[in-house]
């Protein structure tokens, strides 16, 4: 399929998607995240595919946020509308039952540094920026950053970059715990790649069913979420992974691969 902002490769078990609107750096429009949309599609019904890669195309930005050009004559229904549509997505992207890694090679600002927190972690190149700068703007963070920045980080130091609109530099991203690894530009896709193969080539279902359990005990108290894992762990006995892991490490011989079942 072919798409105008935003591209689509495969690589082995590996998709690659890179919003691809390097003028307008990267900058999410309702154009760019309906695409999103129907990639993401697409990446969900496609088995081959273990884990996904996330990132932005040209040397200065991941995403330079949600399209200001198109928000600033927005009125409240088409406003609500822009809205509903970006958080349909990020919460498809975040809740799609494969890994994703976000490879933060520039700019992640306001909608940008939200879609790399609907990741389920993050790379950053030395030259990533970080922020939310809606409150320069007149708005608030409007795709789940209030939400998912205080979850990652903790209130106190997101309530901080929300409130200042501070700009951070990848080193801090990584102390305060935003971003997973900081690696060099040229090394950002080759690590990122290395990341998902890593994940890829253990149990799927297993690697899956462990993305919804973590992502939905995050919600919930301990007891509730004891419960899911509990769940999650029972389905595991379902598939053909686990016995054939456990019969090959009692029988001491190599697993030639996973077969997703
Ligand atoms: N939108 C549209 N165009 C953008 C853009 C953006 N977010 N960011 C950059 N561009 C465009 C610039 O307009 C410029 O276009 P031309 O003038 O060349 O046509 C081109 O990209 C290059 O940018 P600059 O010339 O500005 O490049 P610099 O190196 O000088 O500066 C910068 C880079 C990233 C510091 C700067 O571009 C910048 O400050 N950009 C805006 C960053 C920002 O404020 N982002 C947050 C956007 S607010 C909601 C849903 C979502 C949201 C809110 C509510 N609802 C529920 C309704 C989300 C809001 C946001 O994301």
């Amino acid at each position: 399929m072919e798409f105008k902002n935003v591209m689509l490769e495969k690589e082995g078990n590996l998709a690659i998607v890179t919003i691809n609107r390097p003028k307008a750096l990267n900058a999410l429009n309702s154009e760019t995240l309906k695409e999103l949309n129907m990639v993401i599609d697409t990446i969900e019904n496609d088995e081959e595919v273990l884990a996904v890669i996330l990132t932005g195309s040209g040397e200065k930005a991941f995403i330079a946020g949600a399209d200001i050009s198109e928000m600033k004559d927005l009125g409240v229904i088409e406003g609500r509308k822009f809205g509903a549509l970006g958080n349909k997505v990020f919460r498809k992207l975040e809740t799609l039952e494969k890994p994703v890694i976000a490879a933060v090679n520039g700019f992640a600002l306001g909608g940008g540094c939200e879609l790399s927190m609907a990741c389920d972690m993050r790379l950053a190149s030395t030259k990533a920026k970080f922020g939310q700068p809606e409150v320069t703007l007149g708005i608030t963070p409007g795709f789940g950053g209030t939400q998912r920045l205080a979850r990652i980080v903790g209130m106190g130091i997101a309530k901080e970059l929300i409130y200042t609109a501070n700009i951070i530099k990848a080193e801090e991203a990584y102390r305060i715990g935003l971003v997973n690894k900081v690696v060099e530009p040229e090394q950002l896709l080759d690590e990122a790649k290395k990341l998902a193969n890593k994940i890829a080539s253990n149990a799927p279902i297993a690697v899956s069913l462990c993305k919804q359990a973590i992502n939905r005990g995050m919600q919930v108290d301990m007891d509730t979420a004891i419960n899911i894992e509990a769940e999650v762990f029972g389905e595991c006995f379902s598939t053909e992974d686990q016995k054939d892991a456990m019969v090959a490490f009692v029988e001491k011989r190599k697993l030639e691969g996973f077969k997703n079942r």
